[in-house]
């Protein structure tokens, strides 16, 4: 009844923003990610451990803003009758800061609360599952780059295209450690309900999946940069226009977008995203990492700067 999993946080370049089905946890588009390798979250799972309520440690401390979520996901692999669980888990990175730390979180405790019950189910089983947990984990069960489809009354994952075949890395730039302080569940539906571009930011993401898949295909980092930039800034365009106003930046996350726009001038291959956080991502080919590093790190109001290749599927340590 114990079992340990690892999942690596994905970066959206198109994004998911926006719920057709709150309670089914159910997109309102389709998405389209890369999952890194450097980041991660481990979590272990002890089921019937003699506990008498679930417990959840988080780095060696208690966390009860998380459990209700981590049991919830608990409940839907295992079955609401249940063993209570104790369940450890860490990050290299920090959580609930726009790093995607949910989509690392609920797909390792997806994968290691159904082994740890015994219970095997088939990759499209386990990609409800942890899409049921939180949208953006289903696309950390798959490796490279990856797109969720949002086909009508399910989720489907598929990757697009493998780690080796078209490598890039990921320089995270840190301007904010604390968690940010309104979660992307509650966010989505205040954008939903008041943003007055919701409809056309739907309305178009089948145009921007198009021009990002076709730009994956032929391995056309330029295209790529144009969409990603593009859809990034739509989405960040409905938050800030939802009532009352989502703004996620901060002045270090416009820098970072003004440090990545000059290394453009300059001729490196790099373009940025912003998800529901201050952390800039700045994605380019392996070649131009060490200049953007160094763009970035020199840019003022950074904190901290994180590197990362593409990366592998939430996948089971423990019992191997
Ligand atoms: C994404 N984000 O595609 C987008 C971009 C944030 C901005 O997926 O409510 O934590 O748990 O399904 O997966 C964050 O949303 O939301 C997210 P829930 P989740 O990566």
């Amino acid at each position: 009844m114990h079992a340990t999993a690892i999942a690596q946080p994905n970066i959206a370049l198109v994004k998911y923003w926006g719920k057709r089905d709150v309670s089914r946890n159910l997109p309102a588009v389709g998405s389209i990610s890369i999952t890194l390798r450097d980041l991660y979250t481990e979590v272990s799972i002890d089921l019937g451990s003699g506990l008498s309520q679930d417990e959840l440690l988080f780095n060696g401390e208690r966390n009860d803003e998380m459990l209700p979520r981590i049991a919830a996901c608990i409940d839907s692999v295992v079955g609401e009758g249940r063993p209570r669980v104790r369940v450890s888990s860490k990050s290299n990175f920090p959580i609930a800061a726009g790093l995607a730390s949910s989509a690392s979180a609920f797909a390792a405790t997806t994968v290691a609360s159904a082994s740890a019950a015994g219970l095997s189910f088939s990759m499209l089983e386990l990609t409800q599952l942890a899409g049921q947990a939180s949208g953006s984990a289903a696309r950390s069960l798959y490796d490279g780059f990856v797109e969720l489809k949002n086909s009508g009354e399910s989720i489907e994952v598929t990757s697009l295209c493998d780690v080796d075949s078209w490598p890039m890395q990921v320089i995270v730039a840190i301007t904010e450690t604390e968690p940010k302080a309104v979660g992307s569940t509650v966010a989505m539906e205040v954008s939903r309900k008041t943003s007055p571009f919701y409809e056309n930011w739907i309305a178009q993401q089948d145009q921007d999946l198009d021009s990002a898949r076709a730009a994956i295909d032929r391995r056309d980092f330029e295209s790529l940069a144009v969409v990603a930039e593009h859809n990034c800034l739509k989405m960040h365009s409905v938050m800030w226009a939802s009532r009352p106003p989502l703004v996620y930046w901060n002045t270090a996350t416009i820098a970072c977008m003004q440090s990545v726009r000059r290394l453009q001038e300059d001729g490196c291959k790099v373009f940025f995203t912003i998800d529901a956080g201050p952390q800039v991502k700045a994605v380019c080919l392996p070649e131009y990492a060490a200049a953007v590093r160094e763009a970035l790190e020199k840019t003022p109001g950074v904190q901290q700067v994180m590197e990362s290749g593409l990366g592998i599927a939430a996948r089971l340590v423990e019992p191997s």
